[in-house]
């Protein structure tokens, strides 16, 4: 049987990437509501997620979305987190907000439009380069409404050529992680739709090719730990965008929708050699805070992953492997929802302050003033949001 002290020490090795955007404001396409405090600057979305990683010990780096995040002096950027104690990330390429994308980016019918998106994501590389980022993060809003309107063959080939010319352009310790979505905002089909998708594009690109799973981009009841376990065996999982969702791409706090999904992942991760110093699995979340305090909803997300990691961790191996060899279904079920139904709350409060961390970092975030110093010191300018 394993206990919390043996896995006190593998806990050591879980950091998770928090995204600049989370930190601005969002919302649905019904409104937008701004909130006090709310970052103007990309330096103020860095402040917030130092103050996560202050607080939980388990944040130290911030992923950047490019344009949102523009600056023109990305070594000072990144000197800046420095300072905060944080670390600059995967860079987000964007080729969905122009008026030019309307009907694709690298996978649009005019070939001048899939320059331009070819260039955004070699300016990106150029920004990894800057930055020393490990990973150009794709995505793509490219698809269609209606049947007959794009040549699907065509644009999957176009696809091919501008992911090549993009990958050609990484240096050797560079990696590109694609990400896929079933729907949204295209509604009839989407060019990267699904992890098969994004592995037939990344095996062949080549051995730095991933694929990013975002596990709000699912059909609902996709056995989304199949997928981690069969991506993990093929080599080819490089990202997590952690969320979650009770019905789309809702974008929630890590593990709030279903914290048995999250634990039976983290299985799957722990299995497959995903996590720990041999793995270079990004653990990322993408969160829109819609109508919650962005800073401590970051924080209650990546305390949920610790919190599932730690279950998942005392999983009981030995004992789930006899019952399989036993061919016994209903101890090998046992054994493993004993694991997730293990309160480790307790457990990980007294592992933190043994590190110097507050034992409940909610409550200390609350108490510490810094939303109310925030929300005092944040006033004028134009909040950040998807802009
Ligand atoms: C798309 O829905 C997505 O998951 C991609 O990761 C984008 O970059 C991100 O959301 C923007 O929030
Ligand atoms: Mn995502």
């Amino acid at each position: 049987m394993t206990v919390f002290a043996d896995i006190a020490t593998a806990l050591e090795g879980l950091a998770i990437e928090v995204p600049s955007w989370a930190y601005g404001n969002s919302g649905t396409r019904f409104k937008v509501f701004g909130s006090p405090g709310t970052p103007r600057t990309v330096q103020e979305k860095i402040a917030d997620a130092a103050t996560v990683h202050r607080f939980t010990g388990l944040a130290p780096t911030v992923a950047l979305h490019i344009p949102w995040d523009h600056v023109d002096d990305y070594a000072a950027l990144g000197a800046y987190a420095k300072e905060h104690g944080v670390a600059l990330g995967t860079i987000n390429s964007n080729t969905f907000q122009d008026d030019d994308y309307k009907l694709g980016s690298l996978t649009n019918a005019d070939p001048a439009v899939r320059r331009k998106a070819v260039e955004h994501n070699v300016e990106c590389i150029e920004v990894m380069n800057r930055t020393g980022s490990r990973d150009l993060k794709i995505w793509l809003a490219d698809g269609t409404n209606y049947p007959g309107q794009g040549d699907i063959r065509a644009r999957q080939d176009w696809l091919a050529e501008g992911l090549a010319e993009i990958y050609a352009q990484l240096s050797e310790d560079q990696r590109l992680v694609l990400e896929y979505k079933f729907f949204e905002p295209a509604f009839y089909h989407t060019d990267v739709p699904d992890w098969g998708t994004s592995y037939a594009h990344c095996t062949a690109l080549g051995e730095r090719a991933l694929v990013c799973l975002d596990t709000g981009h699912h059909a609902p009841g996709t056995n989304i730990e199949f997928i981690v376990a069969q991506l993990l065996r093929l080599g080819r999982l490089g990202s997590f965008d952690f969320n979650s969702r009770f019905y789309a791409d809702d974008d929630l706090i890590v593990g709030a929708a279903d914290p048995f999904q999250l634990f039976r992942i983290m299985v799957e991760v722990i299995r497959g050699g995903g996590f720990g110093p041999e793995s270079d699995v990004a653990l990322m979340l993408d969160q829109c805070h819609n109508i919650e305090d962005k800073v401590p909803g970051q924080i209650r997300s990546v305390l949920n992953v610790q919190e599932m990691t730690a279950r998942a961790l005392l999983l009981d191996a030995e004992a789930l492997a006899a019952a399989r060899a036993a061919g016994d279904v209903l101890a090998a079920n046992a054994v493993f929802m004993d694991a997730f139904y293990t309160d480790v709350r307790a457990d990980l409060a007294g592992w933190r302050e043994e590190r110097g961390l507050p034992g409940d970092p909610m409550r200390a975030y609350l108490d510490s003033g810094y939303q109310q110093q925030i929300a005092a010191d944040r006033v004028g300018g134009a909040q950040a949001g998807w802009n």
